[in-house]
């Protein structure tokens, strides 16, 4: 009886001092974690678990990665932060690596998503007036319903979610809001002149994993060419081999004039983030125009080539995209099988499954959450979002025994559901 008595106050003792100490910005799943490596979490209690999300795409390498934690423990005993005051020796050779990974001319280094979204739209503003031509403080940046790109306040004026920008005004001007997935409302919006920029996730993870239509990306790359306009596609979350690709925006063949990168760019070891295009675009940044204290340290910087390296030589986008089809299929089944499960959607290993909220006979609601509650008693660990969505990322370091066995976690849970 002690025994259990104290196994409960550990994790118990956790969440009550989060709760009484922390401000109360989100509700977690109450499970209190405590150790990570590859696909596995320990709770305080040594439970382990499956992630199934991966601190939303940060850890696709896989948690605490054995040569991650090598090139952050030497990095940490030479130097880890000089500002940009001065050069430093890691850096450049930082910048000429993700420059000829991902093909742009220039990259720059910032730390949280959030700031790299801002950069991109203060560049794109810039650019607007500098190169466009756009009359001083009347560029606009066309943004999409559902949109998720952060937590700032000029982020959250662009947000059409109550939960994200209510109560926060005045809000950041100058956005354009249209319809995802929707050409012509696109189309359409690029006919005022004084647009510089369109920012897109090519898949909308907040919102619920939503997956436009094959050629939307493309189309949309295209029309903005035709008019102008930067297409600054936000791969904060669908990049870094997540959907099958290095890049999502690879799936469409066309290329982003801007590109915005996070999360796992350090493969959660550190807040690592950029904003990637070519010159013409990124001289619009003169000195002194833009900066970050930690944005381009030398720990961050030797991190994330680390972290790149392992997404090239361990193939994370051939396996997030095999293994995607494998377990979309798994839950198709499910779909097929139990009428509230509704449908599984997504592309390489960023899915989501889509639960009818339900209310049992007893009265005692069915809804996602309470799936995620017993996905958390059977070793899985994930999160529903808006109510009724489930996303399912695993690090992508997860091998097909370990999918098949999470897939029959589910389905237990599932049918435990029922
Ligand atoms: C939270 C969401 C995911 C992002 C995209 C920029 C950012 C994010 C496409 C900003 C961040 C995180 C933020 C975190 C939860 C998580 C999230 F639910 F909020 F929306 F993943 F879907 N662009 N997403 O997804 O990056 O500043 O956080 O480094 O704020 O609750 P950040």
């Amino acid at each position: 009886m002690q025994h259990s008595i104290s196994v409960q106050s550990k994790t118990q003792q956790a969440i009550e001092l989060e709760e009484r100490y922390g401000a109360h910005n989100y509700h977690p799943l109450p499970v209190v974690l405590d150790r990570g490596l590859g696909v596995f979490v320990w709770d305080v209690d040594g439970k382990r678990y499956f992630d199934f999300l991966s601190a939303y795409s940060a850890v696709n390498q896989g948690h605490c990665h054995p040569r991650l934690v090598k090139a952050m423990r030497e990095q940490a005993g030479e130097i880890t932060l000089t500002s940009r005051a001065f050069y430093n020796s890691k850096l450049g050779s930082y910048a000429e690596y993700v420059c000829k990974t991902f093909g742009y001319d220039k990259m720059l280094p910032m730390n949280t998503g959030a700031e790299a979204v801002e950069t991109a739209l203060k560049m794109a503003r810039r650019w607007g007036y500098e190169k466009k031509g756009i009359a001083k403080n009347a560029a606009k940046i066309i943004v999409c319903e559902g949109n998720f790109h952060g937590r700032t306040i000029t982020i959250i004026s662009a947000s059409t979610d109550p939960d994200s920008n209510t109560d926060f005004g005045p809000y950041t001007q100058g956005f354009v809001t249209i319809p995802y997935n929707d050409i012509a409302a696109l189309e359409k919006a690029l006919e005022d002149p004084t647009v510089c920029a369109f920012l897109v996730e090519p898949i909308q993870g907040e919102a619920g994993v939503f997956v436009p239509d094959e050629d939307y990306i493309s189309k949309a790359i295209q029309l903005c060419k035709k008019k102008n306009v930067l297409f600054m596609a936000d791969e904060v979350q669908t990049g870094i081999a997540r959907t099958g690709k290095l890049l999502c925006t690879e799936h469409s063949g066309e290329r982003p004039d801007v590109v915005i990168l996070g999360k796992a760019v350090s493969g959660g070891m550190y807040p690592v983030s950029m904003v990637l295009a070519d010159d013409a675009v990124m001289e619009v940044f003169t000195p002194g125009s833009h900066g970050s204290t930690f944005g381009g340290n030398p720990m961050a910087a030797r991190i994330a080539m680390e972290a790149l390296d392992i997404v090239k030589e361990e193939k994370l986008s051939e396996n997030a995209e095999r293994l995607g089809h494998i377990f979309r299929s798994e839950m198709q089944q499910l779909v097929e099988e139990f009428p509230y499960v509704k449908l599984v959607r997504g592309k390489g290993l960023l899915n989501a499954v889509v639960i009818e909220a339900r209310t049992a006979a007893d009265g005692t609601p069915k809804s996602a959450w309470e799936l995620c509650l017993l996905l958390r008693d059977n070793g899985l660990l994930a999160k529903p979002t808006h109510g009724d969505i489930i996303r399912f990322a695993p690090p992508l370091v997860i091998t097909e025994e370990q999918l098949m066995e999470c897939c029959r976690i589910i389905a237990l849970s599932v049918r435990q559901f029922a």
